[in-house]
């Protein structure tokens, strides 16, 4: 088959025309705005939802929790930015989470995440979650909603094709956005000597199948191009994997234009149990980069960043059969894999068409060397030989495919706002629904995996304009909620959502629900400043910092007298929350601290750090509204001038007077 150049060029005007005034083009067979069927996604109180969504934050650098059907917001959870409502990043504990060879960097941009897989199908272990910016990838706990793990990726810039998992969560990978010289060569060049000195690189992030961890097993160098999102193969494609790339023109400025000059760019197609072989066989070289790795232990209640050194790369030039390059029109973002392996779907952004690639195709040419030339020295296989079919006249602005577990794909229109629903044996088009309006990505529960749960369709999309009352100059993020159980889509609810989700998946609640950490244990609890009761509370004086060995039970913190703390020393606030019950956090805060408040589960230690400022009297009090007496829990810091001879003195329930030493004595044994 050959490409219709002409047809491209018309629909891409008009593409373009619509990308340029950023206004939706409304397909013809709008329905009403207005639908929707409450009854559907009606979850009643008391009741809960079939779904958990996990929804990556964008901008805010988060991961949201929603339920499905009721598009109720249920947890942020924090994980590139520093979250005041928890302390996450704030708290001596957290802040090491943040850590990376730029130092503390308490932001990040969030756009995709990976739900753990064994055999192909939701586990219900772990998420997965991108940092785009200062390229991160975390790792959530999904029995505490936590952020368990950071690891930064070295030789990466925009860490956009990221992270995607293998069927068994052999690997999560992260390949760059934007090429940059590696990080052992001297960056400081021309930048446009891109040709030259610019490279891509894929990280195989390897996760350890008992504990989760993730290390960097090997990284593929690659050449310059900007890499924009990835699939792995499953079933039969198992060992495979997919990424879409742009700017195959190599362009430094105006990628708007330069980066769209070619009709065709890529998806690289990268075989990784080749890769392994070749790495087993030690062709990969040692180079030194730094990044950190950032691991939160559960019995500390600490975080600890590690500085690492080294990574093992893999050249192509020395690796062959590792990497094939499948034409793609034209610049392509999504490439999605269909839930038997065999169909490899890319959305050409500015295509007219969506390509299907067969796996079985794909061998084939591998077998035949039914090659067009070389990119860069790999093989550029025929687009004709790799190629299943292409969905005809789809829609404008093809993003992103999920899939249910009849055979259909569902793809976004970011242009036409819609999502048209085809079939993957024909790739006849069967439905298309309006989305309200630019959608970006969507998400279909197991729609990644070899089982789809089916049943919904969630659009995550980009304009919000007239959906929501409206707050200013910033519209709410809008999701819409759709039934796809029957043949035609049908829209269920608009909900609003936070920061600006990009990829999200759900996974069935019964997966999840029953696994829920409820409590930490206190007698587990071996943070370096727990008391594991009041009798072990106490503050002491080293130099000028003071360690406060705090308690929080209902209703009262213990101590909640102290006194002899001096200007310019730093406080230690290490407060255990003693309660042992469910859903019975504490919150600690004192006046004037720089810092969130630290939000304390039942059974943990965190740690507030305070400087005293100025002379003056601090109350400090419990945060969380815990108990009928939660007003009552509060407690006095007294702050005297340097040099006083106020002695470090602290107490609950009693009000013994406070001790002077004359200068230079040692203080006189504290009283509780
Ligand atoms: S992207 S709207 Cu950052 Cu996944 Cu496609
Ligand atoms: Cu503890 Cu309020």
């Amino acid at each position: 088959m050959k490409f219709n150049y002409f047809k491209t060029y018309t629909v891409l005007i008009v593409a373009a025309a619509c990308l340029v005034s950023m206004q939706s083009c409304k397909p013809k067979t709008a329905q009403s705005a207005a639908g929707g069927d409450a009854s559907k996604s009606y979850v009643a109180p008391g009741k809960y939802d079939e779904f958990y969504n996990i929804v990556s934050g964008g901008f805010n650098g988060q991961v949201a929790v929603y339920g499905i059907p009721s598009g109720r917001l249920f947890r942020i959870i924090p994980v590139f930015s520093q979250s005041p409502e928890s302390g996450y990043g704030f708290s001596e504990e957290t802040k090491p989470m943040l850590n990376t060879s730029h130092g503390f960097v308490p932001w990040d941009d969030q756009h995709h995440i990976a739900l753990s897989q064994t055999k192909g199908e939701h586990d219900g272990r772990w998420v997965f979650a991108n940092g785009n910016n200062t390229p991160r990838i975390a790792r959530i706990d999904l029995t505490t909603f936590r952020t368990s793990e950071i690891l930064e990726i070295p030789n990466s810039a925009g860490n956009h094709a990221s992270p995607f998992i293998t069927e068994n969560s052999e690997y999560v990978i992260a390949a760059t956005r934007f090429s940059v010289p590696l990080d052992d060569q001297n960056g400081d060049v021309p930048i446009n000597t891109y040709k030259e000195n610019f490279k891509g690189s894929i990280s195989f992030i390897s996760v350890n199948p008992t504990s989760g961890e993730m290390n960097i097993s090997f990284q593929i160098r690659t050449p310059g191009v900007n890499f924009d999102l990835s699939r792995a193969g499953k079933g039969k494609s198992h060992g495979w994997f997919f990424f879409s790339c742009y700017n195959s023109e190599k362009a430094n400025t105006l990628l708007e234009v330069n980066a769209s000059a070619k009709d065709k760019d890529f998806v690289m197609a990268v075989n990784w149990k080749k890769a392994e072989e070749y790495l087993k066989a030690g062709k990969a070289k040692k180079q030194a980069v730094n990044y950190a790795h950032n691991v939160y232990d559960e019995n500390t209640h600490t975080a600890t960043s590690t500085m690492k050194s080294e990574v093992l790369i893999l050249d192509p030039a020395d690796c062959p059969d590792m990497l094939y390059l499948i034409p793609c029109p034209k610049s392509p973002h999504g490439t999605d894999v269909d839930p038997t392996g065999e169909y490899i779907v890319a959305s050409g952004k500015l295509a007219a068409s969506i390509p299907v690639f067969s796996f079985t195709k794909l061998q084939k040419a591998i077998a035949d060397k039914a090659y067009d030339g070389e990119y860069d020295g790999i093989p550029v296989i025929k687009y004709e030989a790799v190629l299943h079919g292409e969905v005809a006249k789809p829609g404008l602005g093809p993003l992103h495919t999920e899939f249910d577990e009849k055979g259909n794909g569902y793809t976004s229109m970011f242009v036409s706002s819609e999502i048209v629903k085809w079939r993957l044996s024909d790739l006849q088009v069967l439905d298309r629904v309006p989305t309200y309006y630019s959608i970006g990505h969507l998400s279909i529960p197991g729609g990644p995996t070899a089982k789809p749960h089916g049943k919904y369709m969630i659009a995550y999309n980009k304009i919000t304009k007239d959906r929501y009352l409206p707050t200013g100059p910033e519209l709410t993020q809008s999701a819409q909620l759709f039934d796809i159980s029957g043949e035609k889509m049908k829209l269920l609810l608009d909900f609003p959502t936070t920061g600006e989700p990009h990829y999200a998946e759900a996974i069935p609640a019964s997966m999840l629900m029953d696994k829920q950490r409820k409590i930490y244990k206190i007698e587990e609890n071996t943070h370096p400043y727990v008391s594991k009761g009041e009798g072990q509370t106490k503050v002491e004086r080293k130099g000028n910092q003071v360690h406060v060995w705090m308690t929080a039970i209902r209703s009262h913190l213990t101590p909640d007298n102290i006194e002899g703390v001096k200007v310019g020393d730093e406080v230690y606030f290490h407060v255990t929350n003693l309660e042992q019950d469910w859903d019975v956090p504490h919150g600690f805060a004192i006046k004037g601290a720089n810092t969130a408040e630290i939000l304390i589960m039942p059974g943990e230690t965190q740690t507030l750090k305070w400087v005293a400022d100025k002379v003056g009297m601090f109350p400090f009090y419990c945060t969380d509204f815990c108990s009928a007496l939660h007003q009552e829990m509060s407690g006095y810091l007294r702050v005297s001038p340097v040099g006083s001879t106020v002695a470090l003195h602290f107490s609950t329930g009693t009000n013994k007077p406070a001790v002077s030493t004359p200068a230079g004595a040692a203080a006189e044994p504290s009283t509780k």
